[in-house]
């Protein structure tokens, strides 16, 4: 079964009491394909997250570089979930909420990340480093991503990650979008047409469901001298609900996000 039609007949039969908030958000997510929010945390959260971030993120021992030309381009988290407990919270009832409408109530974490991005010259973001170039992700079409900003200050024209909506994705695709860095004709404009472009700029602390596989994305480029960081959690539709009340239980550290793979 296609995995649209497989999450429209789960969202027909939740298998969990849904609420209005969370059918509201998960709806802009089916038809726009992402949703950013106020996940609205607990006093202190977004702060002990960061805090976390920022002392983890210069560790040697627990970060390893992946950027494939420039290797420090890009440096991820070995086991956030270890590192930075706090993210758990990260998943609070808005989030969960709108998930479990969206799965109709059966989903599971597929993988946590965390990294941290650097600044590329003019000539050095031609080309791939660590998805500065519009893509697709190549996942099944049910894969949804939450995305948490971890810094301060991001901005539209600097490092923010920016998306396409669903039906905007389509209209570039059949306009000249050829592949990663490579489009022609009409397309090549609306890429970057800040009329269509999304900028996930919002506070530290926010949130923003993305399906990566349905929306064109890229990663903005932090401005010289600075990074951004990025927590993200992978969901994936499960067979039947978690009962554990513990949607990491049982998670193991991404084998992705690892010397010589790719993330
Ligand atoms: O904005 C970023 O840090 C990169 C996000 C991205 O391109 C992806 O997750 O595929």
């Amino acid at each position: 079964m296609g995995q649209q039609r497989l999450l429209r007949r789960r969202r027909a039969d939740p298998a969990v009491t849904l609420d209005q908030a969370g059918l509201a958000l998960a709806d802009t997510v089916v038809r726009q394909g992402y949703a950013v929010l106020d996940p609205r945390c607990r006093a202190g959260l977004v702060d002990e997250v960061a805090r976390g971030y920022a002392e983890i993120i210069g560790d040697p021992s627990a970060t390893v570089d992946m950027g494939g030309r420039i290797k420090d381009a890009v440096r991820y988290v070995i086991d956030p979930l270890c590192h930075v407990p706090a993210i758990r919270e990260l998943l609070t009832p808005p989030v969960l909420s709108a998930l479990d409408a969206y799965y109709g109530g059966r989903w599971r974490v597929q993988h946590v990340r965390m990294w941290r991005i650097s600044h590329l010259t003019e000539e050095q973001r031609r080309v791939h480093h660590y998805g500065n170039l519009w893509h697709c992700d190549q996942h099944p079409t049910s894969t949804l991503k939450y995305f948490v900003q971890l810094s301060d200050g991001v901005t539209a024209e600097g490092g923010a990650f920016r998306l396409h909506s669903i039906p905007n994705t389509r209209r570039i695709m059949r306009s000249g979008y050829l592949g990663q860095g490579w489009a022609k004709g009409p397309a090549r404009a609306l890429l970057d047409d800040p009329a269509l472009v999304v900028p996930f700029d919002a506070p530290k602390g926010y949130g923003a469901f993305c399906n990566t596989t349905r929306c064109l994305h890229r990663a903005g480029i932090p401005p010289l001298g600075t990074t951004r960081g990025m927590t993200q959690f992978t969901f994936v539709p499960a067979d039947t609900p978690n009962l554990s009340g513990d949607p990491f239980h049982g998670l193991k550290p991404d084998p992705n996000v690892a010397e010589g793979r790719y993330a």
